[in-house]
């Protein structure tokens, strides 16, 4: 660690597709991982539910950690552990990563030194230490310098920025071990038809309509209904350990999306709970899983989805659509994927945590 929290901690915050979140190198930190947890804690201003006391964003959107250092696997070029702070909880988790932090972890490597950059483009082969597994991301590069500025849109994301495509392998049974966990497409728990599927992120697929819901409702609304957090988290309590995560009292998986009929020419809707929040759109592996669950038969999506006659799964959202491409074996769980994002560096400085 290069100084104590009292000198400043070297931080880039940074908006990483529909999120936002501080970005560290390894070496700036504590190597202890309870220090570190609990510095964490205090530069995001946490437990509080405004974190009116740290630099977090008061939404689990907003309250993002990357820690990036040197490839320790000869097929990637930097390694990257996400950690989700939580709001108001003394919490730290490292057992999800995150593919929307993901988008800004090129840039931030290239900003660092930790790659070095081509002319015009360079790609990065992250090494997502949460999972085991490697992403390339596409960084617009021109002299050598990299450029956040662009005419890519991300539904959820303002304006126009550079692309940073994303593509993943092998991420079938991420953190589950299973692209199904549970050995089958669906399963009835607690009187409730579901899908358990990780492909990238360990999610439960439940009908929006057997909580007497369209799957139109907003994000507000739904995160005001006290009784559908409390039937959501029961299933995903019991959900939990059929998918090999044990016990999930205290962990941000599995998440819980609500799915319905595409309304805007989608494949299928959604409502995502990460996990006890309404995300204002959809994590990017989520995307990825649900947009899988779409193509596995017998699966509770697989009579709602309207699958599409090329490989582009727009899975419709809160604030638009993620557009997620399959190729390959998709219900045989060894499909490639890719999605789009874009990224921004929003500040760069020291930041304090006493
Ligand atoms: O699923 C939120 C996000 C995420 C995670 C969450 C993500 C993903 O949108 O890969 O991106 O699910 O907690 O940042």
């Amino acid at each position: 660690m290069s100084g104590t929290a009292g000198q400043g901690i070297p931080c880039l915050w940074m908006r990483g597709g529909t999120s936002k979140g501080a970005y560290f190198l390894a070496r700036d930190l504590p190597q202890d991982a309870a220090e570190r947890d609990a510095l964490l804690l205090r530069i995001m201003g946490s437990p509080d539910t405004h974190q009116i006391d740290g630099i977090g964003g008061a939404d689990p959107l907003t309250s993002k950690v990357a820690i990036l250092s040197p490839a320790s696997r000869e097929d990637a070029d930097v390694d990257y552990l996400f950690l989700q702070v939580s709001v108001d909880q003394p919490q730290v988790s490292a057992a999800q990563g995150c593919g929307n932090i993901l988008a800004g972890v090129g840039p931030a490597a290239i900003e660092r030194g930790l790659v070095p950059a081509s002319e015009g483009r360079t790609l990065v082969r992250i090494h997502m230490c949460n999972t085991g597994e490697i992403a390339t991301a596409e960084i617009r590069t021109p002299g050598g310098v990299v450029s956040y500025t662009g005419d890519t849109v991300i539904d959820g994301v303002p304006g126009r920025h550079a692309a940073v495509p994303l593509y993943f392998e092998k991420t079938a049974g991420s953190i589950c071990g299973s692209l199904l966990p549970t050995g089958n497409p669906m399963d009835r728990v607690l009187e409730t038809d579901l899908t358990c599927i990780d492909n990238g992120m360990p999610v439960v697929l439940l009908r929006a309509a057997d909580f007497g819901l369209t799957g139109q409702e907003g994000r507000t609304a739904l995160d005001a209904d006290t009784a559908l957090k409390q039937r959501l988290e029961a299933l995903r309590l019991t959900a939990g350990p059929l998918m090999n995560l044990g016990d999930v009292r205290d962990k941000t998986v599995p998440k819980m999306i609500l799915i319905s009929p595409p309304v805007a020419g989608g494949v299928i809707a959604t409502r995502s709970f990460i996990p006890h929040r309404c995300h204002a759109s959809i994590g990017v592996f989520a995307a990825v899983s649900v947009a899988t669950a779409c193509a596995v038969p017998g699966t509770v999506a697989e009579t709602l989805a309207r699958l599409p006659t090329d490989n582009r799964y727009r899975v419709e959202h809160p604030t638009g659509a993620a557009e997620v491409l399959l190729e390959g074996d998709v219900a045989g769980g060894t499909a490639q994927a890719g999605i789009m994002r874009t990224a921004r560096k929003l500040f760069d400085g020291l930041v304090f945590a006493d």
